[in-house]
């Protein structure tokens, strides 16, 4: 047989890893032909609606349906009462707590879940939700964590209230939930005693929230002639989300079904178990209807995971020539009404001891307070992966701190506590192994590309124009390099309620040489119908768009931990690879057999296994597929497919280099992006074009949390930024251009050497944004001011530096 195209050509036609293949998803997604929770329409259907406090804290006195009952279309008003009989009112949360899923005797934030009322129809619902009649008794509301801790604080969880043990150790106080230490303090303490230089601020890193397009919904159907129960829903964990139904309400798994369709965004949002889930369920197994469910916006920021909220106390120590000896955190973490984050078990502060970031420092203490207050639960959220972005926020700006106390440029300093690229693998001081990196030379490849030495000239001749009284702008040159930890994670450190979190995919060849890969990850606008179609493209030399990509159904996808801290790609992407290789091994023995040759007589070329030294004699892996099913091979199975369940070694630890450059009016407090440039090193790099889009995402949601975006309770507990209209989210108008770049550091144990980035622009450019403002005001003194950094309180910086005359 002769080839006519060239092996160039064959690898272009797989669109295999390293092309920037066009998004697959994007046909129907662009022609209105996706298909959401909201999209699900079934015969019968019925509709769900809470009733939620007005209050943050207080004592529910009685609840009365009976006008919401009369209201035509009402079929039912269920509370917890109801629940109770069931074992459901309260449910267990991802973090060893347990949450009510209907109020029990009393409300713990504003906007909490008090009825469930079933209608005919989504208009009847919000009807009864209005005709029922709770009788609230306020309670004293706490909002601040660190009053929650005074000794005479209100008790806000009266149901563990005597309790001295918590789920990660003894507890202190009534709204005490844990407290989380790593490191050695002693050493570190010591280390602060003898240095030249401590550098010492409080970091707060402000409560936000991930705000997906689409808000959470689900649809519930039981079928009470095969005792199968179908869940559509927002689900970034659609296993997880089986077995957890399974074991609370009792259905059996295989009878069990859970369905994650397209996502309009999770963010990690959609990570957790919420109360609609719950009561949608209970209402189709009463009724023996369908019933939807489907929040509004204002419901999905008053109630659903927030993000962030620590407060992050630091010292660091140094030499006077800036070589850090040691690093002391001291977190107070709110987590709300309930302790509800998303974490690896054993981790109940995520993985913040990766607070010493990029650099080699020799000792460092991690402790954290997890605490109870009057807001909305959730923790873990908003491209996080697991608190990851506290934990860069935190370093980023003490290394900045620590830069102004040495009177040093904060690019040099950084330069010289970067962990060597000979470290690596990098074992912390917080007890990490990080995998692969090579800092130095994406530093100097950021600050070459950003011409960093002209950029602090300008700023130099700006702040004397300024002065002068020539500008009333100044410019803010933010820097920021991050050291990620995604790919949870080996099933001896990581699981959720039990559940090892691996990942898997199933691979099936057809007889045309087609293919069909499932996987136990689900994406929310990720692309992974695009790329890990690319993975196994060159892994089996088939073309990426003969390969058809399914996840997020649990009848037909392999068990798996899903899609949250960036771990699809090292996890799920290193199964895919696995089951590939798992393939192409039989492919193999079937080429051989096809060539009349030993096994080890052939060599794979892209799409085929070739006669080693003679490359005119191979054969096809399509040939090859078609074999598989029509010829009777001597000891093999007929047949192709394959399935791999990973468990990765280790993390991976993507890293990257920012800088922004701002401009601020000192008299408006209005800012202008000038430039970002965005440097991600994520290993080997499966589609170029889709991480581009991680990027311009994650680095926008960061812009957003940055400069407007928050979370905001009053005193007595009222959120301030439940709709769009007080919760900031840029549009194009706002939206920063960015420049990416990149470095390639492999990582050494993932079969293709891959390293997430879905989160690394969240986590990197909030400290670029911020360190940018902080720079523009640091000739006058600026240390460290909260953010976000909006218009308002940017103009408050300048007035309390004086510039305003
Ligand atoms: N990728 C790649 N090469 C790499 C690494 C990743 O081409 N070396 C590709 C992946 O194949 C995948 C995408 O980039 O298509 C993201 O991969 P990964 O970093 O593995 O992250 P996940 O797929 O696990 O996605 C989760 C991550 C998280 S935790 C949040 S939060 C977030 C994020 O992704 N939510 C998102 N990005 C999002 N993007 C969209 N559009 N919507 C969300 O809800
Ligand atoms: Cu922490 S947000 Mo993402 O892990 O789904």
């Amino acid at each position: 047989m002769k080839d006519e195209i060239t092996p160039e050509d064959r690898v272009a036609n797989l669109k295999g890893m390293g092309s920037s293949r066009k998004r697959v998803e994007d046909v129907r997604f662009t022609q209105g032909k996706g298909n959401y929770v909201d999209d699900i329409k079934l015969d019968g259907m019925l509709f769900g609606d809470f009733v939620r406090s007005p209050y943050a804290h207080a004592r529910v006195k009685s609840v009365n349906k009976e006008a919401a009952l009369a209201v035509p279309g009402v079929l039912a008003v269920l509370t917890a009462e109801d629940l109770e009989p069931l074992g459901l009112h309260w449910m267990p949360t991802l973090a060893g707590d347990k949450q009510m899923v209907l109020a029990d005797g009393k409300v713990l934030f504003q906007g909490q879940e008090v009825a469930y009322v079933v209608a005919t129809d989504r208009y009847a619902a919000a009807d009864g939700v209005e005709a029922v009649v709770v009788e609230y008794e306020e309670l004293p509301v706490v909002v601040d964590p660190f009053k929650a801790l005074e000794p005479d604080a209100p008790i806000l969880r009266e149901d563990i209230k005597d309790r001295t043990e918590g789920a990660h150790g003894p507890v202190r106080h009534n709204n005490h939930i844990f407290t989380w230490e790593q490191g050695d303090k002693d050493a570190t303490e010591a280390a602060l005693a003898e240095a030249d230089v401590v550098a010492e601020e409080m970091i707060y890193y402000h409560r936000t929230h991930p705000c997906p397009l689409e808000t959470c919904g689900c649809v519930a159907s039981m079928d009470k002639v095969t005792g199968k129960l179908t869940l559509w829903g927002t689900f970034q964990a659609p296993h997880a989300i089986r077995t957890v139904v399974s074991l609370i309400s009792g259905i059996a798994e295989h009878n069990i079904r859970v369905i994650s369709p397209d996502i309009g965004g999770g963010f990690g949002n959609k990570v957790g178990a919420y109360a609609g889930y719950v009561c949608s369920v209970v209402a189709s197994i009463v009724t023996g209807k369908p019933v939807k469910w489907v929040e509004d916006r204002m419901e999905n920021l008053m109630s659903t995971a927030f993000a962030r909220d620590y407060w992050m106390k630091g010292r660091i120590a140094a030499t006077k020539e800036g070589k850090i000896t040691g690093l002391w955190c001291h977190t107070t973490a709110d987590h709300g009404g309930f302790d509800a984050c998303a974490d690896p078990t054993k981790f109940p502060a995520g993985f913040m001891n990766i607070c010493t970031g990029s650099y080699d420092i020799p000792t460092a203490y991690l402790a954290v307070d997890g605490v109870y207050t009057n807001k909305a639960p959730g923790g873990v959220a908003y491209r996080c992966s697991f608190r990851v972005t506290e934990a860069a926020y935190f370093i980023e700006r003490m290394i900045e701190v620590l830069a102004i106390k040495l009177n040093m440029d904060a690019a040099e300093l950084r330069r010289i506590n970067f962990i060597r690229k000979d470290q690596f693998p990098y074992q912390s001081a917080l007890g990490w192994e990080y995998d692969s990196g090579d800092y130095h030379t994406a530093w100097e490849k950021a600050l070459d590309a950003v011409g960093y030495d002209a950029l602090r000239a300008e700023q130099a001749q700006r702040l004397e124009d300024f002065k002068a009284g020539k500008t009333r702008k100044l410019i803010g040159i933010g820097l920021t390099h991050f050291t990620e930890i995604v790919g949870a994670g080996p099933v001896k450190n990581c699981d959720i309620l039990g559940l090892g979190m691996f990942d898997s995919c199933e691979i099936r060849i057809h007889p045309t040489g087609s293919a069909i890969a499932r996987l136990g990850t689900i994406s929310q606008g990720q692309g992974h119908a695009t790329t890990f179609a690319q993975i196994i493209a060159s892994e089996i030399g088939l073309p990426a768009d003969d390969i058809t990509l399914e996840e997020g159904d649990t009848d037909t996808a392999p068990y798996g931990l899903g899609t949250y801290g960036s771990r699809s790609t090292p996890v799920a992407g290193a199964a895919t690879a696995m089951a590939a290789r798992k393939i192409r091994a039989k492919a193999q023995m079937i080429a051989a057999y096809l060539l009349e040759v030993h096994d080890d007589d052939v060599e794979w070329d892209v799409d085929r296994f070739a006669v080693k030294g003679a490359p005119e004699r191979f054969k096809t892996m399509k040939e090859i597929a078609f074999a598989a099913y029509n010829q009777a091979i001597p000891g093999l199975e007929p047949g192709l497919e394959a399935v791999s369940y990973y468990d990765p070694p280790n993390m991976t630890y993507p890293f990257g280099a920012y800088i922004c450059v701002m401009e601020i009016d000192v008299d408006t407090g209005e800012t202008e992006v000038r430039s970002f440039y965005a440097l991600d090193d994520c290993g080997t790099r499966i589609n170029p074009m889709i991480i581009d889009g991680q990027i311009h995402g994650g680095a926008t949601e960061g812009y957003a949390i940055a400069m407007g975006q928050e979370i905001a309770y009053d005193e007595m507990g009222n959120n301030k930024s439940a709709t769009l209209m007080d919760f900031f989210l840029p549009t194009a108008w706002e939206t920063p251009t960015y420049t990416t770049d990149f470095t390639v550091t492999p990582s050494p144990h993932h079969p293709i050497g891959a390293k997430g980035v879905g989160e690394s622009p969240n986590v990197g450019s909030v400290p670029c944004f911020s360190n940018a403002v902080h720079d523009a005001f640091r000739p006058f003194g600026l240390v460290q001011s909260h953010m976000p950094h909006d218009h308002w309180r940017i103009w408050k910086i300048a007035r309390d530096l004086g510039l305003h005359g």
